[in-house]
């Protein structure tokens, strides 16, 4: 009897085990799906952003609670005349170069909505710089023509980002424009400013026309120009006037050229020169500006300039967390990354935007920036008038 009551008290034990076992294998999938739903409790308010094209900057966040922001983004491909003569089919989103500028807040949820219009069938996806997780958000964005991929990623952290085109081969859908920048304001958004300026550095990788070889790859032919008078100051009209002659050329993208770093045009957002004539910047004596400045690469560093000009906070590296940096002249961008510059205008004129790796002036990086206003005596003071420097891009 003593041995029975010991045998059931064992096998009692082996099934409230086996029972306990059960009920939470039961239990599971609704804790899975409990724990799921936890995850995607996204805040209640929505918004569409407010997706703006460079030099322009969408106003700043007004509201002081998180959101989920939807961001439309379409992959495509446009041909623009990236130099009077000479075309280039960039790969872009939503058709420009950069692509839009993006303007959310720490702890919003972006809801983004990718799309393709490529003809060709090949893939196109997002790695936004601000989004922590795999391949900042590539892997589940990836769509080819006809389809649409929705997905939501939380803005952990404030700061200036990058984002690009992740689809293989990386470089080749860099290069070709897939590019632009996403600012994550902190929660209790940035310091005020009179106006802001959205400033994308990137290099062109073309192969040079046939019988253009030397000229084209310079990109601009100084020599040229001084032998005749009345030529543009900085359009190198030689090539201008071959294109209204003619159809202008369409330039190839060359692979080889990116892996050996040597660009056709390193340029300031999407075109030879668009940042001056009418694309000049323009402010006001006495006003505080802001640029928000991205560097797309693929391959080199920016050595980010204002003649003219000091900082009076730099944001290195796009950094919000750190404080700035205050009275530098020049600021390093990598590949890949950005910075936010500040600074007063005590003074009228032309200042002029430049990667201080000044051979790459010739190649496009330089843009202005005209400031109206009466003279400053007191900082700035000569017995002359600042003088046109003739076929001179950085002193206007
Ligand atoms: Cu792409």
């Amino acid at each position: 009897m003593g041995m029975l009551k010991k045998n059931w008290d064992v096998s009692g034990f082996i099934w409230g085990g086996m029972l306990l076992i059960g009920i939470i294998l039961l239990s599971y999938p609704s804790y899975a799906a409990e724990k799921k739903s936890a995850m995607v409790k996204f805040p209640s308010l929505r918004e569409d952003a407010v997706l703006t094209f460079a030099p322009e900057v969408p106003p700043p966040i007004t509201r002081k609670q998180p959101a989920v922001v939807k961001i439309t983004l379409n992959s495509q491909r446009d041909i623009v005349e990236i130099k009077p003569g000479l075309k280039y089919e960039y790969w872009t989103f939503n058709g420009h170069v950069p692509g839009p500028f993006i303007r959310v807040r720490l702890g919003d949820t972006i809801e983004v909505h990718h799309t393709t219009s490529d003809a060709t069938g090949m893939p196109h996806n997002i790695d936004f710089h601000s989004v922590t997780g795999p391949g900042g958000g590539a892997p589940v964005t990836t769509v080819v023509k006809g389809e649409e991929r929705i997905a939501w990623f939380k803005m952990l952290i404030p700061g200036l980002y990058i984002y690009h085109c992740a689809a293989p081969p990386v470089m080749d859908h860099i290069a070709n424009g897939m590019y632009g920048l996403i600012l994550v304001e902190p929660e209790k958004g940035l310091p005020k400013v009179d106006r802001e300026f959205y400033v994308v550095q990137h290099e062109v990788y073309a192969k040079s026309p046939a019988g253009e070889v030397k000229k084209e790859e310079t990109g601009h032919d100084m020599a040229a120009m001084k032998e005749e008078e009345g030529k543009d100051a900085y359009w190198g009209e030689e090539v201008g006037e071959a294109g209204a002659a003619q159809e202008p050329v369409l330039l190839e993208y060359s692979h080889q050229n990116g892996l050996d770093e040597h660009p056709m045009f390193v340029l300031f957002n999407e075109k030879y020169g668009e940042l001056m004539g009418e694309g000049t910047l323009k402010a006001k004596r006495g006003e505080k500006v802001r640029i928000y400045f991205g560097n797309a690469g693929p391959n080199y560093i920016s050595s980010f300039h204002v003649i003219g000009e000091i900082f009076d906070n730099v944001y290195r590296e796009g950094d919000f967390i750190s404080p700035p940096a205050h009275g530098v002249q020049t600021t390093l961008v990598p590949a890949g990354g950005s910075t936010m510059v500040e600074f007063g205008l005590e003074v009228p004129g032309t200042f002029t935007l430049v990667d201080h790796a000044i051979f790459r002036v010739e190649k496009g990086s330089v843009g202005y920036l005209e400031v109206e206003g009466e003279p400053n005596h007191g900082v700035y003071v000569s017995d002359q008038d600042a003088s046109l420097c003739e076929g001179c891009l950085v002193h206007p």
